[in-house]
């Protein structure tokens, strides 16, 4: 497993969690905005699992954050279904953990209207992210997407997540999260009621590109299928993807700052190191010199070996809706009882009378 680097010190809120033998409380989601694909494996779904002994885990299918972008009515249902079982077949213990869809605890809005409130408008305008997805139709895209880091910074506080795991295109998210809990805890001088989040994150393969352009990051909403990896890709389809891979007519790399100036080599020797287990290092040195035939040969058995049962027990569980919509009622229930007293608390904060 690779290293887990946390950035700051401990806090009063992981203090209770150490005193239970865990590492804190984590809050992650996945919106159902499009086909799971490897980068969401490798960046996230992958490390849920691997966090659920450590640290108490709530995975969130951040449907509200989905239509921060038009989606189709039809499909916003499947596709909460099939991130749910994404989570259950990388091996989320749905009994032990918390798995539930977002607009099932209605908490999260209710929050992120007072964050709303508490973040300013230069630092919502900063955020990277809104930027390239907005690009030049900024006058055309929903307010839901200016204001999505606030939604963000309210499914991590609601429950006064102490860590998030974040791969590197969230972590400006994470430090809007940890402004607004310090803004939040001034502005009304309840020093330490949020928590300042803090972010774990993994060693290798943060970043997964796509398959056609090294440069741009592998996503869902990409038009090409041949683009990225689906988690319920079978092995053909896996094996003709690796084999139209972008790459360049040169050999395999032969050294880190050879594959970092040719970013298509890069990016599959990085997808390699993450699936392996392997820092990248020893990917470049294994196949150093090699034609690309071979090395996506390589590349082609370990990607099916790792992704093969995953992708069969997400189809096995997509054949169960009823299965996975227990899991996310049981799962929303379970959140809301832990977000509910949370707002109640914040509301008092606030000052709202409640008669
Ligand atoms: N290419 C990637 N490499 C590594 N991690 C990735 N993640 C997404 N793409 C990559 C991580 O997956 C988690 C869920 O992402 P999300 O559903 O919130 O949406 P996103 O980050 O916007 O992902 P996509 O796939 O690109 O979706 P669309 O196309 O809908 O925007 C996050 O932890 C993210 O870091």
């Amino acid at each position: 497993m690779p290293d887990v680097t946390t950035g700051v010190a401990p806090n009063s809120h992981i203090a209770q969690y150490q005193a239970r033998g865990l590492k804190g409380r984590i809050l992650s989601g996945v919106q159902p905005s499009g086909d799971l694909h490897l980068g969401n494996y490798l960046g996230a779904i992958r490390n849920f699992a691997r966090l659920q002994n450590d640290y108490e885990c709530l995975y969130c299918v951040v449907d509200l954050h989905a239509i921060t972008v038009w989606q189709d009515p039809a499909q916003l249902a499947p596709k909460t279904r099939e991130i749910a079982s994404a989570f259950l077949a990388a091996g989320v213990d749905g009994d032990k953990h918390v798995i539930f869809n977002q607009s099932m605890v209605p908490e999260h809005a209710e929050l992120a209207w007072i964050f709303n409130c508490v973040a300013r408008m230069g630092w919502m305008s900063r955020m990277t992210q809104f930027k390239e997805k907005a690009g030049k139709d900024r006058e055309n895209v929903s307010l839901g997407l200016f204001a999505y880091p606030a939604l963000m910074a309210a499914d991590i506080l609601i429950y006064k997540a102490t860590h998030v795991p974040v791969g590197e295109d969230q972590k400006q998210h994470l430090e809007l999260t940890r402004d607004i809990a310090i803004k939040f805890n001034n502005d009304f001088a309840v020093p330490d009621f949020f928590p300042v989040t803090e972010p774990l994150i993994f060693g290798a393969a943060t970043r997964v590109m796509s398959l056609r352009d090294g440069t741009k990051k592998m996503s869902k909403s990409d038009p090409s299928d041949f683009s990225r990896i689906n988690l319920t890709d079978d092995a053909d389809a896996i094996a003709q993807k690796i084999r139209r891979a972008k790459t360049d007519p040169h050999p395999m790399p032969d050294t880190a700052a050879d594959a970092e100036k040719r970013p298509d080599a890069d990016n599959l020797l990085g997808i390699y190191a993450a699936l392996a287990d392997i820092e990248k290092d020893a990917a470049i040195a294994q196949f150093a010199g090699k034609q690309f035939s071979e090395f996506k040969s390589a590349l082609t058995d370990l990607a099916v070996a790792k992704l093969g049962p995953v992708g069969a027990e997400m189809q096995r569980l997509m054949k169960d809706p009823g299965h996975v919509d227990g899991v996310l009622r049981n799962g929303a229930e379970r959140a809301r009882a832990l977000a509910a007293p949370i707002l109640a608390e914040t509301y008092k904060i606030v000052g709202f009378l409640k008669p």
